[in-house]
């Protein structure tokens, strides 16, 4: 029990998906479930609103300011880059990480928009590569069905459309994908085999890399 940090990692566990898509609850039944198992586990998000930047964030997304397309891409992303340093602590010291979207969302998000997607990779080249990718997958439409969306600027149903297609050019064969349209307990049940397997992969110290890897 004392040598546990010294010669096991965390996972860096990423969940994406479209809006209304069930991240947010899949990642809290994950975090109850890791805990009653006795895995060390934090349940992240991105963007985190909580910092100076998330504000910004979390103003723009809410359509009480304005920006343009590329400066809120950078801010997204430097949101993520002022987490990097306590994310490889956490990870490096033996906590497992559930992360609610993660630079798949930045670049799928802005190229929907129309920006250029290797433009938008370029920023987030350095921050920590994924142990696992997992895309909950839900039809637009059914998506939007789902108690309507809250009112935030991306919560569009030709939007989410649009962004259902980056998602897939951005998306590479090493993505897990669920049926989200599935009822909750049949997305969470192989969500749970996904996130052990790569809870006891990293265990076993599985090295820890960088994006775009
Ligand atoms: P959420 O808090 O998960 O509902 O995310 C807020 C909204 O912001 C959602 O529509 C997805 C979008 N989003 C999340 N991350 C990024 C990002 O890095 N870039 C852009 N452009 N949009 C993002
Ligand atoms: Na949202
Ligand atoms: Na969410």
């Amino acid at each position: 029990e004392n040598n546990r940090n010294s010669d096991s990692r965390g996972a860096l566990i990423v969940l994406e998906g479209l809006d209304r898509s069930g991240k947010s609850s899949q990642s809290s039944r994950m975090m109850s479930y890791l805990e009653g198992l006795g895995v060390s586990a934090e349940l992240w998000r991105f963007p985190d609103r909580s910092t100076c930047v998330g504000q910004m964030i979390s103003s723009y997304l809410a359509n009480k300011s304005d920006l343009d397309d590329h400066t809120i891409h950078l801010l997204f992303s430097a949101n993520r880059w002022e987490k990097r340093s306590l994310m490889e602590t956490k990870l490096r010291t033996g906590t497992t990480l559930i992360v609610d979207r993660y630079s798949y969302s930045g670049v799928a998000f802005s190229s929907a928009k129309g920006l250029d997607i290797e433009w938008c990779k370029a920023p987030e080249m350095g921050l920590l590569a994924p142990d696992l990718v997992v895309y909950l997958n839900i039809p637009p439409e059914k998506a939007a069905e789902r108690g309507g969306y809250g009112g935030e600027r991306y919560e569009q149903l030709d939007f989410q459309r649009k962004v259902a297609h980056h998602y897939q050019v951005l998306r590479d064969p090493s993505w897990k994908i669920i049926d989200a349209s599935l009822p909750i307990e049949d997305v969470e049940k192989p969500l749970r085999d996904m996130v052990l397997d790569c809870v006891k992969t990293c265990k076993k110290g599985k090295t820890l890399l960088n994006l775009w890897s």
